[in-house]
């Protein structure tokens, strides 16, 4: 009698453990096919991190299409104590035929009280190996990956810029999941309220009312694309167009958002650590020959807060070293099998006061295997970052480093970004928003901010960022009509290596800037010019850069 009654306590007990156990915090799926047998049969490498509140594997099934038989290996990848952990499933599947296939993965729950209401989850891959007529290959996916939760204050504006990798060159695009197709790609899908996705993979967060804190649940699919109509041949001979507005394989990006309470400041490396230099630029390409450990060093910094630990994803195999406060090693050594694949490693530093937790700027890599390739073009010559001097216009962008500064996003052909001085840009526009009551602007991405703010009376200031070696040089300045100008003066040193201390470096930035509050204000000034240093040590400068206001003018 007693024995009975008790049974269902027990059963009680181990129900709220193992739901406590299984939440969700999301997963990311890709593919890279590897070999067709002489029977037509083909192997394809699927690697997929599932994130839970706790360390946990689980099998993805099958949807659509004939999935063949898979062995498969995991492994922890990282875990941040307590609240998630994310492991790393590689699966080998052998498919009858190159036909595509489909695979799932739902249940329930996902962490709870989101915002946007998601309990159960559902995610869906599709896995296309049919020949490519342009590449006389099998499709593989976008690479990327992503981490179970990435935190942002509620007062603060942060990009979150997913790696979208596709090793076939093809343009990759993200789309909120549809769960009205007939994949029903969630369950459901609806799109976290906070925040607005480009096609190009960027999540823009703005800030919002503290009736908006709290976890969202972000439902993602990131799909391949050709950039010319190709055909996809089946052993069977049966072919498909695919046109460039056709996506080829669709795959998963589902994570956690958390919006937080205010911060007393979003400026980075105060309460939100800050990236310095050598962490590699979001986006950059790292090369890593097969049996050679890749080491990429990631340093931080967060003045007020305490940088308590890096959250990384990527292979499960990748070690992770602290070398001090705010210094992180990620070491990887990729294996044979992995030869010629690209693989995404992404990352953030938390920082921690009292009970609030900080994140820095999500940041991702892709790691290809393989030798890095030889310089072809002079503009690839690693002793010169870019050197933009026109006679005409002002962005004058020219250094001179040594190779290992060549990583920092202001030099980084492969990353997009709308603010950044780029090589073929002479001008570099910001567009500061801010509210008029406001004499602060919280954004810390102007341009991202301007979409999404009202603002009143817009208005537009160009000026010129000029940063020169202890003497202005009066031609950083040059020749452009448009008025604010801002110039900076550097100390010595500042954008060169210390091997080559002599050398001037100039740094020459036009830049109009939108604001709602009179730009005259000198806080509002000193201010636009901290977010513009800010912007730009976060984007590789060396943070004892100075930035001078030569003059301004509005238009
Ligand atoms: C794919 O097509 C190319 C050329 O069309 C051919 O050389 C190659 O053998 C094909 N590959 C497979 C796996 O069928
Ligand atoms: C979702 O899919 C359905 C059916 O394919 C389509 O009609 C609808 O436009 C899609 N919704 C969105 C938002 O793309
Ligand atoms: C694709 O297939 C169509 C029809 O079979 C053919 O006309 C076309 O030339 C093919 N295109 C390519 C790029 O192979
Ligand atoms: C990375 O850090 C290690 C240890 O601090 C150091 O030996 C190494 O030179 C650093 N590498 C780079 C590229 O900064
Ligand atoms: C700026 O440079 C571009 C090409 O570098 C040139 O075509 C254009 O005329 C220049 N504009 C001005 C205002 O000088
Ligand atoms: C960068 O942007 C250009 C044009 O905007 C695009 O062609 C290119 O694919 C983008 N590269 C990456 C890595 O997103
Ligand atoms: C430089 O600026 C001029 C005028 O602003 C513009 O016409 C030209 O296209 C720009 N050149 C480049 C390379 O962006
Ligand atoms: C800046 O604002 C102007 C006018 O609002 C807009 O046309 C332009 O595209 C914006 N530039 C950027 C870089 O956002
Ligand atoms: C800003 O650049 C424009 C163009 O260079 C130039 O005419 C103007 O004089 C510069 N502003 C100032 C003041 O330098
Ligand atoms: C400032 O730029 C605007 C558009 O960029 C241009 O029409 C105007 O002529 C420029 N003003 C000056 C002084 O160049
Ligand atoms: C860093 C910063 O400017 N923070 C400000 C954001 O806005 C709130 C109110 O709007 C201010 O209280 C913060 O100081
Ligand atoms: C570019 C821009 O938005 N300019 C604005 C400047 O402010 C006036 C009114 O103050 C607006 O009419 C312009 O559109």
């Amino acid at each position: 009698m007693i024995f009975t009654m008790s049974h269902p306590l027990l059963l009680l007990l181990l129900l709220v453990c193992s739901s406590q156990a299984s939440h969700f915090y999301g997963t990311v799926m890709t593919y890279y096919p590897k070999n067709t047998n002489a029977d037509g049969s083909v192997t394809v490498v699927i690697r997929y991190k599932l994130n839970f509140h706790n360390c946990g594997f689980n099998s993805w099934t099958c949807l659509s299409g004939n999935c063949g038989s898979e062995t498969s290996v995991q492994g922890t990848v990282d875990e941040e104590s307590s609240i998630w952990c994310q492991t790393e499933i590689i699966s080998t599947r052998l498919v009858p035929s190159n036909a595509p296939f489909g695979l799932v993965f739902n249940g329930g729950n996902w962490i709870r009280n989101t915002q946007n209401n998601i309990v159960s989850w559902r995610a869906v891959t599709l896995v296309e190996l049919r020949n490519r007529s342009d590449t006389g290959q099998a499709n593989t996916s976008p690479q990327t990956t992503i981490l179970p939760a990435v935190r942002v204050p509620s007062n603060c504006q942060r990009d979150f810029n997913l790696l979208a990798f596709d090793p076939d060159g093809d343009e990759v695009r993200c789309r909120y999941g549809n769960d009205t197709s007939p994949l029903n790609e969630c369950n459901p899908c609806t799109p976290p309220s906070v925040l607005s996705l480009s096609s190009s993979c960027t999540l823009s967060f703005s800030p919002t009312i503290s009736s908006n804190e709290g976890p969202y649940v972000v439902q993602l699919v990131m799909e391949d694309f050709p950039r010319q109509t190709i055909n996809l041949t089946q052993t069977s001979g049966s072919e498909e167009v695919k046109t460039t507005f056709d996506a080829i394989s669709k795959i998963p990006v589902q994570f956690a958002l958390r919006v937080d309470p205010v911060a007393p400041s979003c400026t980075e490396g105060l309460y939100l650590p800050k990236f310095l230099p050598p962490t590699p630029a979001n986006r950059a390409q790292l090369y890593a020959p097969v049996s050679q450990t890749l080491e990429i060093n990631i340093s931080a910094v967060a003045n007020i807060s305490n940088i308590s630990e890096l959250q990384f994803s990527g292979p499960h195999n990748i070690i992770e070293t602290t070398a001090g406060e705010g210094q992180f090693i990620l070491r990887w050594t990729p294996s044979e099998s992995e030869n010629g694949e690209s693989h995404p490693i992404c990352f953030v530093v938390q920082a921690e006061l009292n009970s609030a937790k900080y994140h820095s700027e999500f940041r991702c890599v892709i790691v290809t295997v393989g030798n890095e390739p030889t310089p072809s073009t002079p503009t690839t010559n690693p002793t010169t970052i870019l050197s933009t001097t026109t006679p005409q216009n002002t962005t004058t962008f020219s250094s001179t480093t040594t190779p290992q500064t060549t990583t920092p996003d202001a030099a980084s052909t492969t990353q997009n970004s709308t603010n950044v001085p780029s090589t073929t840009a002479n001008t570099t526009n910001f567009n500061l928003t801010t509210t008029p009551q406001t004499t602060t602007p919280n954004a810390t991405s102007p341009t991202q901010t301007s979409t999404n703010v009202p603002s009143t009376t817009a208005n537009t200031t160009n000026f010129n960022l000029t940063t020169t070696p202890q003497t202005p040089s009066p031609d950083a300045a040059s020749t452009t009509q448009n008025s604010t100008n801002h110039s900076v003066t550097a100390p010595k040193d500042t954008i060169t290596s210390p091997k080559t201390p002599s050398n001037q470096n100039v740094v020459a930035l036009r830049m109009r800037i939108s604001s709602t509050s009179p730009l005259s204000e000198d806080d509002i000034r000193n201010t636009i010019i901290q977010q513009i240093k800010d912007e730009l040590v976060k984007r590789g400068l060396p943070s004892d850069i100075s930035l001078r206001l030569v003059s301004s003018e509005e238009v």
